[in-house]
């Protein structure tokens, strides 16, 4: 079976990074090993969270796993608290990026214009050196604009998201992703550059007037989930939008939609989907 580690906060209430990556990745029969960088009693969103930062078990967690000779197919970046701690998930790879391992970064840290709670101006530079050293990354629109220095807008063009997108793979992964991109009247979906092969390929899917926390972090969890299963970054992409968009279908609408999308209610669909779709 293959083995990820995915290095994110746990957020004890909402739906959202490790509490959403591994019921995805554990779905989608891949092993999903943990390495909390923080505990939070909530996502940033709610009024009052609390935060403990776990920076300083990271090291002595790697030096253990080191010594038991453990090995990962991938390890999957999300929110990470502060600079230093992206400086020190920077040292994790070091130790255990072989050339078979796949280094798959979301840079979660902002969403429609703005930074998450928390954030300095300074932030996005430490995680563009964690982008640095993926294989892929897969910002949403505000995300990408943090990491390449360009002005946040809302209507992009296709042509200025493909410039984007050369951008971000300049940073030094091979393949960049912009989710949440409108691509047609009425869709919303992903647009993906292959540096290697100066190539680009979409994926679209009906837009849902509805936000709510963590869809990126259940889309990047079923997109890694899908890579670990074989699939190519074209149909891992396009499998991990269809279950989003699933989850937000599914998800009753509630007044307290600081609340993570019911991603529960979708996981028949990414199981049966997945099996599908494996080579
Ligand atoms: O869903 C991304 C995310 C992850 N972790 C924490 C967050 C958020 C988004 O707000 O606050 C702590």
């Amino acid at each position: 079976m293959k083995r990820i580690v995915s290095i994110q906060d746990i957020s004890c209430l909402g739906r959202c990074s490790l509490t959403a990556a591994l019921p995805v990745i554990s779905a989608m029969g891949v092993e999903c090993a943990v390495l909390p960088t923080a505990v939070l009693s909530t996502h940033t969103a709610f009024p009052g969270f609390t935060c403990r930062d776990l920076t300083d078990q990271l090291a002595p967690v790697a030096d253990h796993w080191a010594a038991q000779g453990i090995r990962f197919d991938a390890i999957y970046t999300g929110y990470l608290a502060s600079a230093a701690q992206a400086e020190a998930v920077c040292q994790f790879f070091d130790r255990f990026k072989t050339p078979d391992t796949l280094l798959f970064v979301d840079p979660a840290m902002a969403d429609n214009g703005r930074p998450y709670a928390g954030f300095d101006a300074d932030f996005p530079r430490a995680m563009a050196r964690v982008c640095a050293r993926a294989d892929v990354i897969v910002p949403n629109l505000t995300e990408a604009c943090l990491l390449t220095g360009t002005a946040y807008r809302t209507a992009y063009g296709e042509d200025d998201l493909r410039g984007l997108l050369q951008a971000l793979a300049a940073l030094g992964p091979r393949y960049a992703a912009i989710t949440g991109v409108r691509l047609a009247p009425g869709q919303l979906g992903v647009l993906a550059y292959d540096r290697a092969e100066d190539r680009f390929f979409a994926h679209a899917g009906e837009h849902i007037p509805a936000s709510f926390h963590g869809t990126g972090d259940v889309f990047a969890s079923a997109c890694v989930g899908g890579l670990m299963n074989g699939l190519d970054l074209a149909a891992a992409l396009a499998l991990a939008a269809d279950f989003t968009v699933e989850c937000i279908r599914r998800t009753e609408r509630t007044p307290d939609n600081w609340y993570g999308v019911e991603f529960e209610r979708a996981l028949p669909y990414l199981v049966r989907r997945v099996e599908d779709l494996r080579p």
